[in-house]
């Protein structure tokens, strides 16, 4: 009897700060759910769980910057990250939220449990100030040089290139991001976690004992934190969006953001117990719960060290089973990025895709960054599905319906004797819920799904060497029974592909008009679809992506990087100031190029004569690599006329042409915006 295993899956909680990318997806989301999926699918008792974690530094930078509030910052993003989940497929049991009373009472409860069981260290420490802002600088609002491998925009908790941990007093050349000024050193009280007392037991749980099969990466980058020594950890903030510290002598202080996230996942599961009917705490109270943790690679540490030391401290709670934490997903060759808008946002692709959820869902899993990196292009995602989505799984299913259809008016035909071939088939179909399941059970969700299109690749073969549509005049009956088990193929891949591409799979099973197939029957049952049975009319499950719709895409990232060149071209420094006068002293004129002429061996000066409505003179002009001399006759310009007049290579220039350059370097005329004739006064 398959006892039911109960899971609680959790996914790291989307910060509210902007929407969620394809790398999200790919490395955390996607997996989650596939294994959700499969779990339910088993028969498992699973839930899924996640939420918006809405408190943190980069909350509150977001609320400056678009000068609103932090709640109506976490409000706008909540909801479209809630709904482009929902959109996408991704199916929680509940999507919570951090600033939910809820959360705020869970998180405040297992605060004050630690802090009454004296668990943290009370202390008074220096900490980075603000003087203009009156802030204390922690997390992101300062950034410095990491002292471990010296990535000069490492964050005040943590350094995103390396992983580690870190507190802002230890960054090199520290510099507050609010006003970029240089922080100044206060005191102030907070409370410290002393990871360090959990150290020993910390090494004794994940690495000589229950991580054994925990993810390569997970466990270096766990062993490199503990071989370098845990340190107390502080767990409170002085800020004023957060969860406030529950206790006397903490005003103005909040949870750290890591601190209260992770208990997220509790508190989410409580709310979605409390709206189910359900007990929450066979969830995280029950020892013999798994519980799994779907993050990225940065999120190790809180997932592996911080957040079970915690748990631990707090005595109630199961430790995670399994953090199988996936590396990052580039876009394009680059990093995806949300401060440069270097990313394919899931709600932009919901609008300009629709009906290709699966499309993403089997290209970042095919692309999953399991075990490194990993790049997405437009080109791949395009060559995956007309290859492979068309090419391989829809076009095996169309050409079983359409044939059912076009012999037997889409009556699932009555199977004469099975050839060895047909045998061969019906077993090997066998086969695949546990291969694939197998795959799944071990978080290798890249080659579980490559196991499943194996499974369209064996149906497609099998047509391919039987023909049944030469075969269909001269022996009738020997089609029928290869289209019978073709059926079964086709079966097997509705109920086996709802995990990784629940639209397609759903669109399939109502085109062979199934009921419920569990996922075990596919390996149990004789016949999946029965002979007699009606399907209804093909429809195809994938169609052609064209070189057009995936050009617009990779134009579309073009221009994000154009602009942003622009929006972050370094500014030059303003020079040290001058009196009215001086400025007099300058005499602009708008002119007008008349004619132009490279200086013969100077390949960067043009010879223009110029009409500065004073008089028609020469200027000698460092401009020929940006302009061809045809291309700018008769162009406006403004002059500087008063200049004194020089020599450039002989010739003597008498003035200079006022010039600007764009983000990627162009040099530009500045003129004024309307006609205005030669010889008019800048002033
Ligand atoms: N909000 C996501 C991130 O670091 C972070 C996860 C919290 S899970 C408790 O991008
Ligand atoms: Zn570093």
């Amino acid at each position: 009897m398959n006892t039911k295993q109960r899971y609680t899956i959790t996914a790291a909680l989307p910060y509210t700060n902007g929407p969620v990318h394809i790398g999200h997806l790919a490395g955390v989301y996607i997996p989650a759910d596939i294994f959700t999926r499969y779990q339910k699918a088993k028969g498992n008792d699973a839930i899924y769980i996640c939420g918006s974690d809405e408190h943190g530094v980069p909350i509150t930078i977001r609320a400056k910057k678009e000068g609103i509030t932090p709640q109506q910052v976490v409000d706008k993003y909540h909801a479209i990250i809630k709904k482009s989940f929902s959109d996408f497929g991704i199916e929680f049991d509940n999507y919570s939220r951090t600033s939910a009373p809820i959360h705020h009472e869970t998180a405040s409860d297992f605060f004050k449990k630690l802090y009454d069981a004296d668990k943290f260290i009370e202390k008074t420490a220096k900490q980075l100030y603000d003087a203009q802002e009156q802030q204390f600088l922690a997390d992101r609002f300062v950034t410095g040089t990491c002292p471990k491998c010296g990535y000069e925009h490492a964050y005040g908790d943590q350094c995103e290139k390396c992983g580690t941990s870190l507190s802002p007093m230890e960054l090199i050349n520290p510099v507050s991001t609010i006003s970029g000024n240089k922080p100044i050193v206060k005191e102030t009280k907070h409370w410290y976690l002393p990871l360090n007392e959990y150290e020993k037991w910390l090494r004794e749980w994940i690495l000589d004992g229950h991580a054994k099969d925990w993810k390569p990466n997970v466990r270096g980058q766990v062993k490199s934190w503990l071989d370098d020594g845990l340190r107390p950890r502080a767990v409170t903030r002085d800020l004023d969006w957060g969860v406030p510290v529950p206790v006397k002598g903490a005003e103005g202080k909040v949870l750290y953001v890591w601190f209260d996230a992770p208990i997220g996942y509790i508190s989410a599961t409580k709310e979605w117990a409390s709206k189910m009917q359900q007990d929450w705490r066979p969830y995280w109270q029950d020892a013999e719960t798994k519980l799994v943790h779907f993050i990225g690679k940065d999120n190790i540490v809180f997932h592996t060290i911080i957040f079970p030391a915690m748990l631990k401290a707090h005595g109630d709670f199961i430790l995670p089973d399994n953090v199988p934490a996936n590396e990052f997903l580039n876009l394009e060759g680059d990093k995806i990025s949300t401060s440069r808008n270097w990313a394919v946002w899931l709600h932009e692709y919901l609008e300009e895709f629709p009906g290709k959820q699966d499309v993403l869902r089997y290209v970042l899993t095919a692309n999953a960054p399991e075990n490194k990196d990993n790049d997405f292009t437009w080109k791949d995602f395009q060559a995956r599905n007309n290859n492979e989505l068309v090419g391989n799984l829809g076009n095996f299913i169309n050409r079983v319906l359409v044939l059912t259809q076009k012999y037997y008016k889409g009556i699932v035909p009555q199977p004469e004797a099975f050839t060895d071939a047909d045998k061969d088939i019906l077993k090997e179909v066998k086969n695949y819920p546990k291969r694939i399941g197998d795959l799944i059970e071990r978080y290798r969700f890249r080659e579980a799904l490559s196991e499943y299109m194996n499974l369209a690749r064996l149906g497609n073969k099998y047509l391919a060497d039987e023909e049944p549509w030469k075969q269909v005049k001269q022996d009738p009956e020997r089609v029928k029974t290869i289209m019978f088990v073709a059926l079964q193929i086709a079966a097997a891949l509705s109920v086996l592909g709802e995990v990784f591409l629940p639209f397609a799979a759903k669109k399939l099973k109502n085109m062979l008009n199934l009921q419920d197939i569990s996922w075990d029957e596919v390996s149990q049952k004789d016949v999946l679809i029965t002979s007699g049975h009606q399907i209804e009319k093909p429809e195809l499950l994938f169609e052609k992506i064209d070189d057009e719709t995936v050009e617009k895409q990779v134009q579309k990232l073009f221009d994000t990087k154009k602009q942003n060149e622009i929006d972050n071209q370094s500014i030059v420094p303003q020079k040290e100031e001058i009196d009215f006068d001086d400025f007099m002293k300058m005499d602009i004129r708008t002119a007008t190029i008349l004619t132009a002429e490279k200086m013969p061996k100077a390949k960067k000066l043009l010879v223009l004569k110029v009409d500065t409505g004073l008089d028609t003179r020469t200027i000698v002009s460092g401009i020929a690599e940006h302009f061809t001399p045809e291309e700018i006759v008769e162009k406006k310009v403004l002059v500087l006329v008063n200049l004194k007049p020089r020599k450039l290579r002989g010739v003597e220039s008498q003035g200079m042409i006022l010039m600007t350059e764009t983000a990627d370097g162009k040099l530009v005329f500045v003129k004024p915006d309307d006609e205005v004739s030669n010889g008019m006064i800048i002033s």
